[in-house]
């Protein structure tokens, strides 16, 4: 297990930063990133559709076992007060997302660039479409024509994954979704309180075990990480976004699957900052949107872990776990799921 916190199972897509583990670089010099006449979507009525009410009350945020990468930023754990609010009961599908983009033509991030991230062993791409390997996490190849509606790359579809959640989508393009859907990104500690189910405490969003008699609740890796994946699960990637026991507010896959996108802002002393202080519907500071195709390289938190998550190399399955990732970043494991306030 790595001492420093690591990029875990996604990598940084923007072409702005410079070389770190995590960092793919996904521009070439010839192509650079396109400008977005449809960035700007028209912004939809309030709709509860799909979403689930979570109770509203004061839990516990956190890591109460120490048992997250420091880096991270997991702890104290202390309590945090919530209003009720809604929050979609699964992550956003591609039919979803395909119904906004005919309604909007909006184009993703990923289809400007013309490339994104997708793990090694589920490219589907003609050898020239693979441009690139992360330096430090070789099994992200950045493949040109890898886009939501091709989420292996061009030879792949999504005409079987209609009920999958939507991948290589970035934190704007999913502030872009929620505006037509007349919806919002949960904060960091909405999604936390909504991920435990009532389950104050607990390390996992069903208990304290990772297979309460033997049965895998979540959708991470199973066997040697990043070469030989046994599917005990039952999915190398994506499965769909009704998998598995939902928790105890009827929530589906928080835990693994696809990471999703929070509100807020990532720092690693976002915790550590509010202590002493009475945390009341907290959003970090700074966390607004700050427009389309703005803010690109500000980081943002990422919950719930992926299908790429495991015990040898990132265990942030953990209903605590924290990660985040630039704003214009998408990869074939990123996702999201939409919240609402109370009228
Ligand atoms: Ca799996
Ligand atoms: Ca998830
Ligand atoms: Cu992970």
């Amino acid at each position: 297990m790595p001492a420093e916190p690591k990029p875990c199972c996604a990598p940084t897509a923007g072409h702005q930063h410079g070389a770190g583990p995590q960092d793919l670089p996904l521009t070439t010099p010839s192509t650079g990133r396109a400008t977005a006449p449809t960035a700007l979507v028209p912004a939809g009525e309030r709709s509860t559709r799909g979403q689930v009410r979570i109770p509203g009350g004061t839990f516990t945020m956190g890591d109460g076992f120490d048992e997250g990468y420091p880096g991270d930023g997991e702890t104290p754990a202390h309590p945090v007060t919530l209003a009720p609010y809604l929050l979609d009961a699964t992550a956003v599908t591609n039919a979803a997302f395909a119904t906004f983009v005919k309604a909007t033509g909006y184009v993703t991030e990923a289809e400007e660039l013309g490339l994104s991230a997708v793990f090694h062993l589920a490219v589907e791409a003609e050898p020239g479409d693979v441009v690139n390997r992360a330096a430090g996490t070789p099994w992200w190849l950045a493949v040109k024509g890898a886009d939501w509606r091709h989420p292996a790359g061009p030879r792949s579809g999504i005409g079987d994954l209609q009920n999958h959640p939507v991948v290589h989508v970035s934190w704007r393009d999913a502030q872009a979704y929620c505006r037509w859907a007349g919806k919002r990104l949960p904060t960091e500690a909405e999604w936390e309180h909504a991920a435990r189910g009532g389950l104050d405490g607990a390390r996992f969003a069903w208990g304290d075990e990772l297979t309460p008699r033997g049965r895998w609740q979540c959708n991470i890796w199973q066997g040697t990480f990043p070469q030989h994946n046994t599917v005990e699960d039952g999915h190398l990637t994506t499965a769909p976004v009704k998998s598995y026991t939902p928790n105890g507010f009827g929530l589906f896959n928080t835990a693994g699957n696809v990471w999703e996108w929070c509100q807020d802002r990532f720092s690693p002393t976002t915790y550590a900052d509010r202590a002493g202080s009475e945390v009341v519907d907290p959003v970090a500071p700074g966390s607004e949107d700050p427009g389309p195709r703005s803010g690109g390289d500000v980081l943002r938190v990422m919950r719930g872990g992926s299908y790429l998550c495991h015990d040898s190399y990132c265990h942030r399955y953990r209903v605590a776990a924290r990660s985040s990732n630039t704003a214009e970043s998408a990869s074939a494991n990123i996702g999201f799921r939409c919240a609402n306030s109370e009228p």
